[in-house]
């Protein structure tokens, strides 16, 4: 791992002290989280040095609340290097998510893509490509094996998928009673092209044993804590979703590097699922003879009650399921929710849908919440699980304000629900229908 810098190692002492106090000292901090501009409620020192542009000596001596007057007299609105119109939940690690109407290209763009973040990035200067090395073993791999990215590109053939990457906890924000984790509305999703080498052809490289059933990865970001002997996250999937054509080891995203916040210099890509099955900054995969027991796989993260349970319920472990394929969604992208449109005028709208391991069959769109619908134009996906692009013309039928819905059909006949879905203790799989406003003059 590269070294610490000073702030970080001060953010390090103090949580080896006294994590609450430390928490509380630093962090906490009543701004309001929407209209504060320049600096965050609970910052991190990595995002409040790369803010003002240098580190800071003594930000262990830095009263919490105070905005660093080289941000509180700048007139420029904090943002993430690399990221545009994003609106950042929380920088604890930096977690920032993407209104709906910046997720309108067909290919999601570099800039435009979320950051779910569960520990501290890997520092930018300390990342080597040429050094970089991805180690593969496990008790089920027959001959462990280190690749850098240069071999990798050399022994294995590349392949570029358009790849469908939503967070579990895309949505939860609406659900009541409120679940822990940061309060995603829609924009946790993203569907960018990526290229890179399939896990398949790297994993029989190294022999996979006859009872090997998972995969599972390391990063190397560390845990918030700064313990060297915690992973903020080792996630994995199946061996059958790890041996998919459209399973990727990519570097590269969109034909350029992939970004920083999204893993540079290696990541893996398993769309369709949650997304925090496809580690970043990838450094280690394991082939398992069990399912993978790294940080974050055991219930309750990214893992849903068996059966439906009343709102509030407390579940017991043994009765979750970890989530595998995520569930048929859509969003509206074009136009942006509170637009004005002229009586008489034909309104082309559009979006994508998209459903997990599946196909998405149908998109209806309504104009009266929801009494009645009507079919919209659908794109076949340019491969398996990337996003479908849909479209419609809408008229209105006198002025006044309404909303447009969109619902999505999956190939087994599944479609999302207008309301909140089941309820669940980590509030994830929210797949309820994306709306946005219109007023018609
Ligand atoms: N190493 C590492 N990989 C990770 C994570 C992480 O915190 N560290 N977060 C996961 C989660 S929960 C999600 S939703 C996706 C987010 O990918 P993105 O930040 O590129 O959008 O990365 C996943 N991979
Ligand atoms: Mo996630």
């Amino acid at each position: 791992m590269t070294d610490k810098t000073p702030e970080t190692r001060g953010l390090h002492e103090l949580y080896a002290e006294n994590p609450e106090d430390a928490d509380r000292r630093l962090w906490d901090r009543e701004v309001d989280p929407v209209s504060r501009r320049g600096f965050l409620k609970r910052s991190s020192l990595l995002a409040m040095a790369a803010a003002v542009g240098g580190s800071i000596p003594f930000a262990d001596r830095m009263p919490g609340g105070l905005i660093p007057a080289a941000l509180a007299q700048s007139e420029e609105p904090f943002t993430l290097e690399g990221k545009e119109g994003l609106t950042v939940l929380n920088d604890r690690p930096i977690n920032a998510e993407t209104p709906p109407h910046l997720l309108d290209d067909d290919i999601t763009p570099a800039k435009h893509m979320f950051v779910r973040n569960n520990g501290i990035p890997p520092e930018a200067e300390g990342i080597d490509v040429d050094a970089w090395t991805l180690e593969i073993d496990g008790e089920s791999c027959e001959t462990p094996q280190s690749f850098t990215i240069a071999d990798l590109k050399e022994k294995f053939e590349h392949h570029t998928y358009q790849l469908t990457v939503e967070c579990g906890g895309n949505g939860r924000s609406e659900y009541v009673p409120s679940a822990s984790g940061n309060q995603w509305t829609t924009g946790a999703v993203a569907c960018p092209s990526f290229t890179g080498v399939r896990l398949r052809d790297v994993l029989e490289a190294c022999g996979i044993k006859g009872d090997a059933v998972y995969i599972g990865y390391y990063g190397a970001d560390t845990h918030v804590s700064g313990d060297p002997n915690k992973d903020p996250i080792s996630r994995g999937v199946p061996m059958e979703k790890a041996l998919e054509d459209e399973s990727l080891i990519a570097w590269s995203m969109n034909g350029e590097n992939l970004p920083y916040l999204n893993g540079h210099p290696l990541r893996l890509v398993c769309g369709g699922w949650p997304a925090s099955v496809s580690g970043k900054w990838l450094q280690r995969i394991v082939i398992r003879n069990q399912k993978h027991d790294g940080t974050k796989m055991a219930p309750p993260s990214y893992s849903v009650p068996k059966h439906p349970v009343a709102p509030g319920t407390e579940v017991p472990k043994e009765d979750f399921v970890t989530i595998e394929s995520m569930p048929v969604k859509s969003l509206v992208t074009f136009p942006k929710s509170g637009v004005t449109q002229n009586l008489g005028e034909s309104l082309a709208v559009r979006g994508h849908a998209w459903a997990g391991d599946l196909s998405v069959e149908q998109v209806q769109v309504s104009i009266d919440f929801g009494a009645t619908w009507q079919p919209a134009e659908l794109q076949p996906a340019p491969n398996r699980l990337a996003w479908q692009r849909w479209t419609a013309e809408l008229e209105f039928p006198e002025p006044g304000y309404y909303e447009i819905w969109a619902k999505a059909t999956d190939s087994e006949g599944r479609s999302q629900p207008m309301v909140v879905p089941g309820w669940n203790p980590k509030g994830y799989l929210n797949n309820a229908c994306h709306r946005i406003a219109v007023q018609v003059a």
